[in-house]
């Protein structure tokens, strides 16, 4: 008897079972239908699809054990798509049909006024803030959100404002964070990977006994009209570029515009070919003094992806299990999420490649390679956008169908290709024309942004507009948007690049390289207001902290997450 975990096949459950191997508590997995009679507590951790989390459970003759659980009163903790299989239906998957325990239906979110997935840190409301630390749950504190679709708040009808719990903004909607009755309690966003805040929360829950829960009392049922402004936060994400070291080992390196290569104290390249790999230190514990430090998200990169990576002795699953372990905030992992082939000639589709760094952790993964070719391939399909068709086969459509489209990121590797002023060719719709005021003057010069491939040890005939469009007609949640010309130079985030992706699409958009001072993480949000901004040499070389980048972002009135 005791506290199980409900897994239906495609979550990222690892990281809540290290969250609970953290706070002291044993839990045994869900496996068979005869398993719900043995557990005393259930929590269901739905990470991805709502069609996929229902076929799931179908599939392994859950479906109907599970609503027998709940319907028993025994304690059940529902984590996003565990708190959404509690309605009717979902728009993300109008043919699936949820438990209808709570007569409702999840809708999706607007991308008129905001990005969508609603994907980073927000505020949550208790609807009877009396009952503060009830739940575990902190006005003050900013939890992870990551979703597309959301349960409205419908105070005016009985029958669901009953479970309502507290609410969120983001933009001007108001959205069910956690629905609580009974023995029911979800959540919207994902304790494991919200921090302190989000253990407090867990730790709530796994510490209250039935009977307390049992007792909760009912909500208030209040309006709740949009505040002026939501309480989302931007994101200060660490990143990591790994390669292996001559011994093998995954080692933190940081390029200069994309060359790794060790410098001779003249500031040659080291003299052996290979080049010595800067060593920055070990992934693991970097990540882990990140997450310390208050980094909203951590970014692994391996960036010798472009050999030949295959699934079975990827270091780099080992780095992501371990680092998952101490750090509960998200994890994106990128470089060779592509299908590949193991020594033995076994292939192995992306979508498996994903699945085993899921499995070890991960909440994203980021494509970069494949997802030119995919575009590419996409703009041989004419269509009515211009953009092209996709044909369901890309890595980024079987993985966005598998986990909803929130796991999904695309990292852009652009470079600057100049031009006259009086260019006239397929990219001048995109031209960029130099200004005085930047960190280098660039009066009178003109550029575009091509797309590259391995790495940007190669160029493709897509400019990152093109790109950008086609990724997320494909079903990527977010660009990590790198930039070739400004990686590892300190000048700062390349602003024009930054401005014209933004401009160019509706999902999420991390603004990458050239980070120098912490000046430039407040001049990239006011100047193009991108929802993340990223780092890696000056949060390595210790230059500037995580903690003075937000209080500098504070001060200049820049939402940030402190708690
Ligand atoms: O092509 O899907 O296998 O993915 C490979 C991934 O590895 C891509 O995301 C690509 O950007 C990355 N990558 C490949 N080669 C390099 C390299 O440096 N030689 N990383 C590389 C390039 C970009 C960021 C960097 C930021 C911030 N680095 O990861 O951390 O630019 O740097 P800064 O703050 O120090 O300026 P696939």
């Amino acid at each position: 008897m005791g506290l199980y975990l409900l897994d239906y096949g495609a979550g990222n459950v690892q990281s809540l079972a290290n969250t609970l191997k953290k706070l002291g508590h044993d839990f045994e997995w869900i496996s068979s239908p005869a398993d719900f009679h043995k557990a005393t507590s259930l929590i269901f951790p739905g990470v991805g699809a709502f069609g996929s989390a229902i076929d799931g459970l179908t599939s392994r003759g859950l479906y109907e054990p599970l609503r027998e659980y709940i319907a028993s009163g025994k304690p059940y903790f529902g984590i996003c798509i565990g708190m959404q299989v509690l309605f009717r239906s979902s728009l993300e998957s109008p043919s699936s049909k949820g438990l209808g325990i709570i007569p409702s239906d999840i809708g999706v979110f607007s991308n008129v006024d905001k990005s969508v997935p609603h994907m980073g840190w927000n505020s949550v409301d208790l609807l009877d803030p009396a009952e503060n630390a009830h739940e575990g749950l902190s006005a003050a504190a900013s939890y992870y959100f990551v979703h597309s679709f959301r349960a409205a708040y419908e105070w005016d009808r009985p029958e669901v404002a009953q479970w309502a719990h507290s609410t969120t903004q983001y933009g001007r909607e108001v959205f069910l964070a956690t629905v609580r009755k009974g023995n029911v309690f979800a959540c919207q966003f994902h304790p494991e990977k919200s921090g302190q805040a989000g253990l407090r929360v867990l730790d709530a829950w796994l510490r209250q006994s039935e009977s307390e829960r049992a007792t909760s009392p009912p909500s208030p049922r209040v309006a709740r009209a949009p505040k002026a402004t939501d309480g989302f936060t931007k994101r200060i994400i660490a990143c990591m570029d790994v390669r292996s070291n001559d011994d093998g080992d995954l080692v933190v390196t940081k390029g200069d515009q994309y060359d790794v290569r060790e410098r001779t104290a003249a500031g040659g390249v080291q003299a052996d070919a290979a080049g010595a790999v800067r060593n920055l230190g070990k992934p693991v514990a970097l990540a882990a003094r990140y997450y310390e430090e208050g980094a909203d998200e951590i970014c692994l990169m391996n960036i010798t992806s472009f050999r030949h990576s295959p699934l079975l002795d990827q270091p780099m699953l080992a780095v992501v299990r371990a680092a998952a372990e101490t750090v509960y905030v998200p994890l994106t992992i990128g470089g060779g999420i592509k299908d590949t082939v193991d020594p033995d000639g076994t292939p192995h589709s992306a979508l498996e490649v994903a699945g085993a760094y899921f499995r070890a952790g991960a909440d994203k993964v980021s494509i970069a390679t494949e997802a030119v070719f995919a575009v590419e391939k996409m703009r041989t399909r004419p269509s009515a956008d211009g953009l092209g068709e996709g044909d369901g086969t890309s890595a980024i459509e079987t993985i966005a169908h598998a986990y909803g489209r929130q796991a999904v990121v695309v990292s852009v590797d652009p470079r600057r290709v100049y031009v006259e002023p009086t260019y006239d060719g397929p990219y001048k719709d995109e031209l960029v024309f130099g200004k005085p005021d930047g960190p280098e003057n660039e009066r009178g010069r003109a550029w575009w942004y091509q797309c590259t491939v391995r790495g940007g040890r190669e160029n493709r005939p897509l400019s990152v507009v093109q790109l950008v469009k086609g990724v997320e007609k494909l079903g990527a949640g977010e660009i990590l948007l790198n930039s070739i010309d400004r990686d590892g130079t300190g000048l700062g985030y390349d602003l024009e690049l930054v401005s014209l992706v933004r401009r160019s699409v509706r999902i999420p958009v991390v603004a990458s390289s050239g980070a120098g001072r912490k000046e430039h993480f407040v001049e990239v949000f006011e100047k193009t207001g991108v929802e993340a901004a990223l780092a890696a040499g000056i949060f390595h070389r210790r230059e500037v902290s995580i903690e003075e980048v937000k209080e500098a972002l504070a001060e200049a009135k820049i939402n940030v997450r402190t708690a």
